[in-house]
């Protein structure tokens, strides 16, 4: 049987869904429906009803898909948790005929201790750019098909000439973002502009600051908070930001980079560094929470999409890389996650709110550093954060 948005009032009802954000957790739900739904079951076919999606180009649904290792009709994705709207994944999956499972990680140590322990079956995981080189350099990424790719050429320039992966061989920008602090105006007060405010905050904000679970922001945003330089490697620079973050840890509510968002909509965070669609997915909710890039500047991020080597579906990898290029389905994304787009022809999908918010795009004035972490580095900086967690 040929199932289509409109004969299945489930799956209808999540195409149809209006624009609204799905944390960790209720996206669990959603996948929940989709399977109930039957939609990994979809036969083939029109994709009739599914609403403003066209057929990914030279891709019809029900198509046989080579090039994979393993011949089925799978895809199998990591991403960071609260990173994707509710329907990129249904109305790829009825367009393609492809099944997905979805899965989520919080943090880029967690992605490599799993991808360096041993073969997975993920198609696609999505480290940050700075941890790229390391990727490389252990061999844990495969060259992507760019020949499925046509829409790469949609990418701006300044993502694909990178230090990090110039020409995209191995890697595809997802969204990206910048590293700030998520304030409750009414308990922190409006005039948030300090990383102080978080590395040395008040006495009445005890237990209600919350820091980034996550070596290159808690580091970097320290060395900055410091006036050190934010890709230092000296010992004393080191040990300076263990000492302020191990000194402040007791009154901390905790490291976190998953639950925050929920945490500063329930007004149970005051102060979250986090990250800055995480912050206006948390003010969706409760409009007392703001977004600030403090004045001593701060750290830009771009996640990329990888395929790890020996994945079983490479081909279906890049049908999926090749589909989130496309400037419609960066817009939807980009628009419930509150991120930035790498693809500038999203933009005028988007809302003009969004894309003249200098929170979300900061203009070039803007103190921002792209970290590189390699070799001696990553492990340096591992080992500070290692101290100051354990
Ligand atoms: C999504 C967080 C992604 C940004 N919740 C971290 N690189």
């Amino acid at each position: 049987m040929v199932r289509t948005g409109k004969e299945d009032p489930e799956l209808n009802m999540l195409v149809g869904a209006p624009d609204r954000r799905v944390g960790r957790r209720s996206f669990l739900r959603t996948a929940g429906l989709l399977a109930a739904a039957g939609v990994a079951g979809y036969a083939g076919g029109t994709v009739a009803g599914l609403g403003d999606d066209d057929p990914p180009e030279g891709q019809a649904a029900g198509l046989p898909v080579s090039g994979n290792r393993v011949e089925e009709r799978v895809l199998n994705i990591y991403n960071w948790s609260d990173y994707i709207d509710d329907r990129t994944i249904p109305l790829f999956q009825a367009l393609t005929n492809l099944r997905i499972n979805y899965d989520v990680f919080s943090s880029n140590e967690d992605l490599l201790a799993k991808m360096r322990a041993g073969p997975t079956s993920y198609d696609i995981i999505v480290p940050t750019n700075n941890f790229v080189p390391t990727y490389l350099n252990l061999g844990l990424i495969e060259p992507l098909r760019q020949d499925l790719m046509p829409n790469l050429s949609n990418l701006d320039q300044e993502f694909v000439e990178t230090d990090y992966d110039p020409g995209n061989r191995y890697t595809v920008p997802y969204q990206w973002g910048t590293t700030g602090i998520g304030f409750n105006r009414q308990r922190a007060g409006e005039e948030v502009d300090s990383w102080a405010a978080v590395f040395e905050p008040a006495a009445a904000m005890d237990g209600r600051v919350t820091l980034l679970r996550e070596v290159t922001d808690l580091i970097g945003c320290a060395l900055i908070y410091l006036g050190r330089s934010p890709n230092s490697l000296e010992d004393r620079d080191l040990a300076d930001v263990v000492k302020l973050v191990r000194s402040i840890k007791p009154r901390l509510k905790g490291f976190t980079t998953d639950t925050y968002i929920d945490e500063l909509a329930a007004d149970e965070t005051w102060l979250a560094q986090g990250w800055s669609g995480d912050v206006f997915q948390a003010q969706d909710q409760n409009d007392s929470v703001s977004y600030v890039i403090p004045k001593e500047g701060s750290l830009r991020f771009v996640d990329v999409m990888c395929v790890p080597k020996g994945a079983p579906h490479p081909a279906n990898a890049a049908r999926f890389l090749n589909y989130v290029l496309t400037p419609k389905v960066q817009a939807r994304i980009s628009r419930y996650v509150s991120y930035g787009t790498p693809v500038s022809l999203a933009k005028p999908l988007l809302p003009p709110d969004q894309t003249s918010d200098p929170a979300i795009y900061p203009p070039a004035s803007t103190k921002l550093s792209i970290l590189t972490l390699t070799g001696q580095k990553l492990q340096k900086w591992q080992a500070a954060y290692d101290e100051i967690i354990k």
